[in-house]
Formats: structure tokens, sequence, C-alpha cells
């Protein structure tokens, strides 16, 4: 369906520019997709917008509002296809239409199955030339994997991230706190706990490092960003900095009875505390993805220690890793990134795909993909 070919090097530069916009939505779209608009006419920009949650107009409308009357016969630059579908606010192609916009510039075409396609025939069908595709294509889809994911299975999108040795490990000891990756690392880390609705760790790593688990990023976020830790016997310290700094923010999945005397004393400190089935004497996993599903939080970071990545792992409910490399050995005796049983496990250790790999201040940096999301978008759309 790319028509890239017909995309001029002034229409990619109004793309990125959308793009850029687009990414001011993040941390404010979700449960929505990330969304840059611009309408353009003789090369003048007429109007402009981005996609807020909250304020609820889409990014076409909040263009289009700006641009007015002199939206007619202009080209618009968007970087999902025009929905044409009624949710909390009508179909935007009927305001395109309405408007005398005559050519739609789009990066992607929307994921979202009620959507998908019929934006753009419904434009076309209206006599708006339509052109999707440009360079802006790949930032559109790595900005909207997690929307993907959670629209087409209605599961949150899962990255592991984790900073280890080139040997694999994460820590010189169990339960202790090594700092292993330099200072880019670090803040590329703030960049993904701003772009997360919620981040996920074990008990463990919570009593060995008595973490924060904050975006400190500074920059707005429309929900605050949900700490949630997997804690089975319900071992949270009342003085650790998490149960301290609980804001309405702070969640803990246990599968002990939520009216016990220590449930009681960590919702006296504001802590929500949730009571999830157990698999094998733990927190059931897959009921952590419901819970999170059930509160519309699409996109979740996993910050945890050996035995919950390895649990994350076995259970199937990664769907990304991120991982920050430190070229050190870091020798026998050390912890693991993932508490796995090799001769069980390797067998069936699934590769990652569609990997990234890069040099990262003097670090680097390996990402990659357990389930291809377009891929199986693509495969499934043909059946
Ligand atoms: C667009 N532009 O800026 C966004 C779109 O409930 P609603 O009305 O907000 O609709 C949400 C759906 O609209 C969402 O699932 C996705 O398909 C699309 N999001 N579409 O044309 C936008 N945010
Ligand atoms: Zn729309």
């Amino acid at each position: 369906m790319s028509t890239r070919f017909s995309i001029s090097e002034a229409d990619e530069s109004w793309l990125s520019r959308a793009t850029l916009l687009a990414l001011r939505g993040v941390a404010l779209a979700h449960p929505n997709p990330i969304v840059g608009a611009i309408i353009v006419k003789n090369n003048r920009n007429l109007g402009e917008g981005f996609h807020e949650y909250e304020k609820r107009d889409h990014a076409e409308i909040v263009a289009l509002k700006q641009a007015g009357a002199k939206a007619r016969g202009a080209t618009m630059y968007v970087t999902l296809e025009p929905c044409c579908a009624t949710g909390r606010t009508g179909p935007c192609t009927k305001a395109i239409i309405a408007s005398g916009i005559k050519r739609v510039v789009a990066s992607i075409p929307d994921p979202n199955p009620a959507v998908s396609g019929k934006g753009f025939a419904e434009l076309r069908c209206a006599g708006i030339r339509v052109d999707i595709g440009g360079r802006s294509e790949d930032d559109a889809r790595r900005w909207n994997e997690d929307f993907t994911w959670w629209i087409r299975t209605g599961r949150p999108f899962v990255t592991l991230k984790t900073a280890l040795t080139l040997d694999g490990q994460i820590a010189s000891r169990a339960g202790s706190t090594t700092w292993i990756t330099g200072e880019r690392s670090r803040s590329a880390v703030q960049r993904l706990r701003h772009e997360a609705d919620a981040l996920l760790t074990g008990i463990g790593t919570v009593l060995a490092d008595d973490p924060r688990m904050s975006d400190r990023t500074g920059e707005p976020r429309r929900r605050k960003l949900l700490r949630a830790v997997v804690d089975s016997r319900l071992r949270m310290p009342l003085k650790s900095k998490l149960v301290k700094s609980a804001d309405s923010d702070l969640l803990i999945f246990t599968t002990q009875r939520t009216d016990s005397p220590r449930a009681r004393a960590l919702a006296r400190r504001g802590v929500e505390v949730v009571r999830l089935p157990s698999r094998r004497g733990h927190v059931d996993l897959e009921s952590v993805m419901k819970e999170f599903a059930r509160r519309q939080l699409i996109n979740v970071l996993l910050e945890a220690g050996a035995e919950l990545n390895g649990a994350a792992l076995e259970a199937g409910i990664v769907d990304k890793m991120i991982l920050f490399y430190a070229p050190k050995i870091m020798g026998t005796g050390g912890v693991p990134m993932a508490d796995l049983p090799a001769a069980r496990w390797f067998p069936k250790s699934p590769a990652l795909k569609n990997l990234r790999v890069l040099t990262y201040g003097s670090d680097f940096f390996v990402e990659g993909y357990f389930h291809d999301v377009y891929g199986n978008h693509r495969a499934r759309r043909k059946n």
C-alpha cells in the first residue's frame, strides 16, 4: 500500500515536523496512539497539533481548528491514518473531507482494526489524494508499537530492560547493588520510564536496592507513573522509599489476603494491595497482565532482578528487550540477568528479532523483539 515514490523531499520534511509534534504526546496520549498533524499550503504551515488524551481532540482536529477556512485546498501531513470510527470523538475523515483538504500524506495505517485501511479508503472515495509511507514510517511504527500490540491483542506491551556486563550479569552477588553502566545509559532509562505507563519490579529488587522507581525527566504526564511490585508474601518494608513516597501510584501484587494486618498497614500508607491467584507459590503473571490491561496501562517497563526476569521470560509475557551492556567482565559468582534452568530453558529459548545494536557513551545497547508486532499484523491480515 506504500506510495513512497509519490512523496517528495518537501513532503518528507513536513512529515518529520509532524513526527516531532507527535512526540510531544509521549506520556499524554495513552491509551490512544501518539499522533501529530500539520496543514500546509504554498509551503506555509497553517495549523498543527498532536493528540493528548485529556483534551480529546485528535491531532488532525487540533490542526484543522487552527487552520480554519484556510485549510481548503491544503495538504495535511499526519503520522497515522485518520480515523473513520466514532469513539470518544467523531471521525477525523469526515472533518478532513468537510474542510476541503485536497491531499493527505500519512506515515502509517492505523493498527486499530476498526480503522485500518478504511480511513484512507473513505478519504480517497471523497476525491482526496492519499499518499502513505515515507521516511517517517519507521518512527511512527516505533512510537506506536505499544498501542499496536494493545489494540490488536488487548495486552499491555512489556519491555524487559536491564543493565549488564559482557558476561551477562546484573550484580556481583545476590542482594547487592552494583553500578554497571555509565551516565548515558542511565539517562536513557529515564526516557524509557517517561514513555512507560507502569514500571514492574519484584520484592527482591526492592529489598536489595530500595529503589524509587520514578520518572525524573520532569516532563508532563497525564497519569502518574504506576509503580508495581510483585510481592507474593507481602514482604514490602514500610520504611522503603517506595512506601514512603506512595501517592496513589504504588501497587503491590500479592497472593496474601488483603485484610491481613500487613496488607492493612500498607493500605494505611496509601499503597494499593491487590490479591491475585498464585501459580507455583508465586503471583500469576498472566493475572498481572490482565490487571494492567484493566487499568488501560498499555506500556509496562519491567525493571527487575534475576528471579522476576526469569519468571517473566518463562511466562512469555515479555514483548521486547532493551539491554545496556557495560564493556566489562564480572567473573564467576555474579547474578545472571534471568534465573532460568539452562538445561530446560535454553532448548526452547526464543531468539530476539529485529535487532538494533548501538554504541552508547561508554556502553552499548541492544534491543530486539520476541513478538513482531507489525509482522504479525501483516500476516494476520492476509488470512
Ligand atoms: C486519529 N488521530 O490523533 C488519534 C487517533 O476514542 P477516540 O475517539 O479518541 O478514538 C480512539 C481511536 O482513534 C484509537 O483507537 C485510534 O484508532 C484512533 N486514534 N486517530 O485520526 C489521532 N489519536
Ligand atoms: Zn481521529
